[in-house]
């Protein structure tokens, strides 16, 4: 068994430059790694219920041994003297990754984190810094130090909706639990999704409200900070074309979950004009109050010590020149060419932006300001001291309808840059002697919604000396049932290494107006990607929904963890190990909803050069390279969305392809929702 686990692990660091197989030098063991994090993170409004991680809390010195830091403890002598001066935001207070302050302090634990150069060294960092600097900051540094250093490389980090229930759990829920636990009554709370049916927008609801979606966006964010300097660890291989891709994915799935809900693609954001849709989040923080409402119609204001609406018009013309020109001029005056494959990548630096934008002064960090000035709409002056507002959160922000609207805006920005690229030939795109004769779908397209149960315990207050009583909550969720891709595939040539890439998009507007292949293309949701090998002749594809390489499983519960870690602790395998990275689409989300009649859909098959596209050996055999995910070189040479990511003014260059598949389908829902409790 063990020796099993080792080839896995040697094989996947083979596959992976970059991403560091390194055993730990003090010869901790994953389980007792994954029981260390689960305790971190259990009950962090109250004391370490670990009493070994409670010990280290209560007399580890941080400083005393600075040899245990690559940094010689540079971090650990920086945080420590503001935690001596009591410059350290309080606990029991609300925390804001947008918040500069908060952000710089979280960022300062995260740098101690990451300097550890052993496993005790981290853990008992963990343990004393949880029980003196505020939760948020906290878990936020905890999080991103797990994803990112090699030290916790096989650890599963549990459902942030467990950890912080507040961030993704209704108010009325909220507070029924801590009734519950007042009356130490175990309960179990019906969710339900914010509005009403006078409120169109409720109906799409569900996807900017959904868990698993919320925990898709903020764990992206955290496998892609825009904080992240490589002198942390490493380079995130072409984060900014992956801040692109990632919400242009979530912009082109809303607008079909709309069209399954007969309602209109979603219409950009913009500063001269109202905000048409208000929003009540019904949400409450831990300590804070609740997350601020804003009314419909609301026009934009500045936003005192943040923003001025003519400051982010200036910054969005500065791009939309740089686009036009063709070339982004860095800080040091030098011009950077963007005419080419990679020019998406340092657009996306600079529209988020991150640490990596070569010119902030200048393109300014429209996205990320962008968030705060949306999210301050309700107390633009600071006249009602307010918290921060859902879009200020990654992990509440798509709930906001306008979380979208601000997205589709950036999206068309994005839009400029790509249609200003010469279009793909037939040259371009085919691919020897290889054709896709086929290709058709086995079983129903068919969505459904499932109640979901999650825990609650963490939301309420408690101590050790009271028994914990089970308080949960459960919410409608929509799921597919399985199916799989059939791909007859005929190569008339010897054997080869092919890119088999999956895309649909819906057929018809919501007038039932058919999209041109052009309009279509740019609407295309990305179902998989995956290398195989082609033998010569005839090769028939199934590829199951459930292998998607775009999704990940759910997120496996505190109380999984806990009993899995003991298993693994006793010396089973923890059978843990599909869930390192939660960085991508929850697969139950692989299929918009569609509707009762059969949501009409284009679905192709793109079959490409994998000798070319592969920027890794051995892709064939690796069934779970992560589309999302950050570690290591990007697997594939090929722009995300390619080949349907340039103009195509001519469709006669897809429908001449011979390495391309084009059929039509439709997505079921029927209304069925399955009850669990
Ligand atoms: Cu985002």
């Amino acid at each position: 068994m063990k020796v099993l686990v080792l080839l896995a692990l040697v094989a996947a660091a083979a596959a992976w430059p970059g991403f560091g197989f390194q055993a730990d030098a003090g010869g901790v063991s994953d389980a007792q790694k994954q029981h260390d994090v689960n305790f971190l993170l259990h009950k962090i409004y109250g004391e370490i219920r670990d009493s070994n991680l409670k010990a280290k809390a209560d007399s580890f010195d941080p400083e005393a041994d600075l040899s245990h830091y690559s940094d010689d403890g540079a971090a650990v002598q920086k945080l420590m003297r503001d935690l001596k001066d009591h410059r350290l935001l309080e606990q029991k207070h609300w925390f804001s990754l947008f918040n500069p302050r908060q952000r710089q302090e979280a960022l300062m634990l995260f740098d101690v984190f990451i300097h550890c150069k052993d496993w005790d060294t981290f853990v008992s960092n963990a343990a004393y810094f949880r029980q003196r600097m505020n939760e948020g900051e906290f878990v936020y540094a905890l999080y991103v130090a797990v994803i990112h250093s090699p030290l916790a490389e096989h650890v599963v980090l549990p459902p942030l909706y467990e950890v912080t229930p507040h961030l993704f759990t209704n108010s009325e829920v909220i507070e029924a639990a801590y009734r519950a636990k007042q009356t130490q009554t175990p309960g179990k709370f019906q969710s339900s999704f914010t509005g009403t049916k006078k409120n169109p927008e409720q109906r799409v609801a569900y996807f900017g409200e959904d868990i698993g979606m919320n925990t898709h966006h903020v764990t992206w964010h955290m496998e892609f900070p825009f904080w992240w300097q490589d002198s942390y660890s490493h380079h995130l291989d072409r984060k900014g074309e992956n801040f692109f891709w990632v919400h242009h994915q979530l912009t082109v799935r809303f607008d079909a979950e709309r069209l399954s809900n007969y309602l209109d693609p979603v219409g950009e954001l913009h500063w001269d004009k109202p905000i048409v849709q208000g929003f009540a989040p019904h949400t409450t923080y831990k300590y804070g109050g609740q997350f601020p409402s804003r009314p419909d119609n609301v026009d934009f204001e500045d936003v005192d010590g943040v923003a001025r609406i003519r400051d982010l018009l200036i910054v969005e013309s500065r791009i939309r020149d740089a686009i036009a020109h063709g070339y982004i001029v860095d800080r040091a005056g030098n011009r950077i060419d963007i005419m080419n494959e990679r020019g998406i990548n340092v657009l996306g630096d600079i529209i988020e932006s991150s640490m990596y934008s070569p010119n902030v002064q200048y393109y300014g960090a429209l996205h990320n300001t962008a968030h705060i000035v949306l999210g301050r709409q309700a107390d633009p002056h600071g006249k009602y001291a307010l918290p921060p507002g859902v879009l200020e959160h990654f992990e509440t922000a798509t709930r906001d309808p306008s979380f979208f609207r601000l997205h589709k805006y950036m999206d068309n920005i994005f839009k400029e840059h790509k249609d200003s690229l010469p279009p793909y030939t037939v040259e371009d795109l085919k691919f020897n002697e290889v054709s896709v004769d086929k290709v058709s779908i086995d079983g129903q397209l068919e969505t459904f919604f499932e109640d979901f149960e999650y825990s609650l315990i963490n939301a309420v207050d408690d101590t050790q000396e009271i028994a914990d009583v089970e308080i949960s909550t459960y919410v409608p969720r929509l799921n597919h049932k399985d199916f799989s891709f059939n791909i007859d595939i005929n190569n008339n040539g010897g054997e080869a290494l092919a890119t088999v890439r999956i895309f649909a998009w819906p057929h018809r507007d919501n007038n039932g107006i058919e999209y041109t292949f052009d309009e279509g293309r740019w609407n295309a949701i990305e179902l998989d990607k995956f290398w195989v090998k082609l033998s010569s002749g005839t090769n028939h594809i199934v590829r199951k929904s459930s292998e998607s390489a775009v999704t990940v499983p759910d997120v496996p519960s505190f109380e999984t963890l806990f009993e899995k870690t003991k298993e693994a602790l006793g010396g089973a395998d923890s059978g843990l190990t599909e869930f390192e990275s939660a960085t991508g689409i929850p697969n139950r989300f692989l299929l918009p909803k569609g509707n009762e009649q059969g949501l009409e859909f284009d679905l192709v098959v793109a079959v490409t050069d994998g000798a070319a596209d592969a920027a890794l050996d051995g892709l064939h055999e690796n069934t779970d390279f992560n589309h999302y995910g950050a570690h290591g070189k990007y697997p594939d040479n090929r722009p995300h969305g390619y080949p349907l990511d340039r103009k195509v003014p001519d469709e006669r260059v897809f429908e001449d392809l011979p390495n391309f598949g084009h059929i039509q389908v439709k997505v079921f829902n029927h209304g069925e929702h399955i009850h669990h409790h």
